[in-house]
């Protein structure tokens, strides 16, 4: 067993930072010492197999990215990355563990679906990794399947009120899930967007001719976000149900969820970075020689981009610092211009949904801390804390404390990462949807259990490190 000493960084947590250094032991952090690695006054440092120093850094928890799709089948196509190219991308960027969607589709058993997602990530993450259950197909099978999730450590699934004929939940599906969500503890996660009225939208937009990649984001109006939210809200209401709504990017869908808060229903919700950062405005702008307008695809998602001029963006990164939305994920979904985005050519509707971000996701955030929109703390809690305590992991994963699994990141903060295709960037994508964006910060190392997978822009992991994470009921259970 290798023992490791990360000396002379300040330790970061949720709730404050101090100087410390971490001892590890094996797979495991074993002590905070002095600054000085001193124990009852002795210096252990010399007793060590390594000694990592991180004089003028800080050491995080790795990242946890609760929300990503490899190898989704998506639009007659598959997102881009497997799991060995993204998880290699999320340890380049800070992140230690994921948790991806396994998918059981219209007409097939929960448990068949489950295992072909297992059948994908075993032997190939290079962090470790745990499942939710997309539930494409509520009917009196599924849902008793369901209730046996928990023993296999699946503790949370996903509905859709979006995309009717694909993973589509109606209301009564939605009920009949939420009730076992109720009686199990098993998180209920909602895609929450009106599926059928946009797709009148959207065929009425296509009819029209207006086909481009920006119409994307016209026919998934807010107000089919912030009903589908509210819609949701009052089905866990009914049910008891806790509620997780992902990806959100509507302010008035923050402003349901905070309602419902503060009337004291345990409801939660996440935004991305793209929700952040990026804006309708600059897709409908966005225009290339190889692709004109149709450069736009790169950031065709859903919930889709949402407009500046209406502030959006500005309204996430306030719940965020409220605590209305409580959580940052990727919804990494990547699909590549060539042969994959470009299968939507003339038609919007057909192009893949997904951005790839998982590589950086810890990044983006971080650069919140540099522009004074979060602090430290708040970085760590929104990519690391919140999402082990709200998933099951808390103790394992998500703090630097003794028994915890050794998964910290040290990060420069005088540092620099340039993001895009030829630089940072190891997702199986053919372009990027952060391309040009300069981060104040880097990734200089990354312990997964104990074992250094990068240390500067080196990858020093292998295919297989990472391993299938059991997880327990979410800790805001009340
Ligand atoms: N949204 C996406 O952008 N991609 C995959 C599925 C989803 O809900
Ligand atoms: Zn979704
Ligand atoms: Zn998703």
């Amino acid at each position: 067993m290798t023992t490791t000493l990360i000396s002379g960084g300040t330790v970061v947590s949720a709730t404050g930072r101090t100087e410390a250094d971490v001892l590890v032991d094996g797979e495991r952090i074993v002590a905070l010492l002095e600054p000085g690695s001193r124990l009852l006054g002795t210096d252990v440092s010399a007793g060590v197999d390594r000694v990592i120093d991180a004089t003028g850094k800080y050491v995080i928890p790795g990242g946890i990215d609760a929300h990503t799709h490899m190898q989704l089948p998506f639009g007659g196509t598959e997102a881009s990355d497997t799991f060995e190219t993204g998880t290699r991308a999320a340890a380049h960027g800070g992140t230690t563990s994921i948790i991806d969607f396994a998918v059981q589709r219209y007409g097939e058993r929960v448990q068949d679906g489950l295992a072909a997602w297992h059948e994908k990530a075993a032997g190939n993450c290079a962090i470790d990794y745990g499942f939710h259950q997309i539930i494409g197909g509520v009917d009196a099978d599924s849902l008793a399947a369901m209730r046996a999730l928990p023993d296999e450590g699946i503790t949370s699934f996903k509905l859709f009120m979006a995309y009717p004929g694909v993973f589509y939940s109606d209301d009564a599906q939605i009920l009949k899930a939420m009730q076992v969500s109720r009686d199990t503890g098993m998180l209920t996660m909602m895609h929450a967007e009106n599926g059928p009225a946009i797709d009148v939208l959207a065929e009425q937009l296509a009819e029209a001719g207006k086909t481009d990649p920006y119409y994307h984001g016209i026919a998934r109006a807010w107000e089919m976000e912030e009903e589908a939210t509210h819609r949701a809200i009052m089905l866990a209401k009914l049910t008891g149900a806790p509620l997780y709504v992902v990806h959100v990017s509507a302010k008035q869908a923050v402003e349901q969820l905070a309602w419902a808060r503060d009337k004291g229903q345990n409801v939660y919700g996440e935004t991305c970075p793209q929700y952040l950062y990026l804006s309708l405005e600059e897709q409908l702008g966005a225009s290339s020689d190889e692709w004109g307008a149709f450069e736009g695809a790169k950031w065709v998602c859903s919930t889709p981009l949402r407009s500046r001029e209406e502030r959006h963006q500005d309204a996430m990164w306030q719940a965020l610092r409220t605590n209305d939305l409580q959580m940052v994920s990727t919804d990494h979904c990547p699909f590549c211009m060539k042969d994959q985005k470009e299968l939507g050519l003339g038609d919007f509707r057909k192009i893949p949904n997904g951005i790839g971000s998982v590589e950086h996701r810890m990044d983006l955030m971080y650069q919140g801390v540099v522009t004074g929109e979060i602090t430290l703390e708040r970085w760590v809690e929104l990519t690391s804390t919140t999402p082990a305590r709200m998933f099951g992991l808390y103790g394992r994963k998500g703090v630097i404390q003794p028994g915890a699994d050794a998964d910290v990141v040290v990060y420069d903060p005088n540092g620099h990462t340039s993001i895009g295709v030829g630089k940072t960037h190891h997702m199986n994508m053919d372009h990027s949807a952060w391309e040009g964006y300069e981060i104040d910060g880097h990734v200089d190392t990354v312990l997964s259990r104990g074992k250094v997978i990068v240390d500067g822009d080196q990858y020093l992991g292998a295919k297989g490190d990472g391993r299938f994470l059991k997880r327990g009921l979410s800790q805001y259970l009340i």
